[in-house]
């Protein structure tokens, strides 16, 4: 059984990271928690909103965590069909199974969206921007990639590794060899843990800078990610809080006296870079993505 407190801390740690990972993490976790809960459904609803509470502080800037718990705990305020426990396990499972499905389908319209053989760089590690690109080299097998380091993380690293498992050839590279290599690049597809009302998109830190160098040499800008990381409320990405972690996260061991380090972990990358936002529901301009979330969400 996966508690609410070792799924917080596993997603706090960023053992468990990934936009869509942590929050089927944390929907587990709820799932979990209504599983083994043995008393009546006001227990539970109480219990439900106090875990909901702490699972949504662990990333305040992942809107995907956000969305996924509300969803999970939305029988809480409206009873659906049967106990409150019954309700709670039929909303967890639905997000579960939705959320997997939905990484399925971006994958299947990033290729269309590719249309052909070339050269993709990502940023971070997001499975939908993976998904795409192996989707991709399996449709034409010359597609190859660029995966950058992504400091202080190096989450670059595991897309390398995925990527080389989907046997996509694959050149690692550290952040600051972006815009040198970007005149061999067709595409930039990367992830969001974010995206406001107005297209802009939050993601790993260093993201806009890809972004300025793919706008510099005419790269198209592709952002892969599923409906429910879309914030209604965020007007643009201003809005959205950049959570900044510890900074011996950047220091690595070293002490630098007198120094102050800062260690943002995502930035906004406005929405004028943005060529398309792969969705579920489709690739649109991110103009139209909030527009797009809120028919697929009405259903
Ligand atoms: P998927 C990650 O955040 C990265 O910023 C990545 O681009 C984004 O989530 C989306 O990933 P973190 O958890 O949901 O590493 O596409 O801070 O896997």
């Amino acid at each position: 059984m996966l508690t609410v407190e070792r799924a917080a801390r596993d997603i706090e740690t960023m053992k468990v990271r990934g936009a869509g990972r942590l929050a089927r993490h944390a929907v587990q976790a709820l799932q979990d928690l209504a599983a083994a809960h043995e008393g009546g459904d006001a227990a539970l609803r109480r219990e439900l909103r106090a875990a909901a509470k702490r699972l949504v502080a662990t990333r305040p800037t992942a809107v995907s965590l956000r969305n996924a718990v509300e969803e999970a705990i939305a029988p809480t305020r409206e009873p659906m069909n049967g106990t409150l426990r019954a309700d709670v396990l039929a909303a967890t499972e639905r997000f579960i199974h939705r959320s997997h499905a939905a990484v399925e389908t971006i994958s299947g319209l990033g290729a269309d969206l590719l249309g052909g053989p070339g050269v993709v760089l990502t940023h971070c590690n997001s499975a939908c921007s993976v998904g795409v690109i192996a989707r991709a080299h399996e449709r034409w097998p010359s597609v190859k990639a660029f995966a950058s380091e992504t400091r202080p993380r190096r989450q670059g690293l595991l897309t390398a590794r995925q990527l080389r498992e989907h046997r996509v050839p694959v050149t690692y590279i550290v952040d600051s060899a972006v815009n040198l290599v970007m005149p061999e690049v067709d595409w930039v597809v990367v992830g969001a843990d974010t995206v406001a009302a107005n297209g802009d998109v939050v993601n790993k830190v260093g993201t806009s800078q890809v972004a300025l160098s793919a706008r510099e040499h005419g790269v198209p800008f592709y952002v892969a990610a599923e409906t429910y990381k879309v914030a209604p409320w965020a007007r643009t990405g201003r809005d959205v809080r950049i959570e900044e972690r510890d900074p011996r996260e950047i220091l690595e061991g070293r002490s630098l006296p007198g120094i102050r380090a800062f260690n943002p972990v995502f930035d906004v990358t406005p929405a004028r870079f943005v060529k398309r936002i792969v969705t579920e529901a489709g690739a649109v301009p991110p103009s139209a993505v909030a527009r797009q979330v809120a028919r697929a969400r009405r259903g």
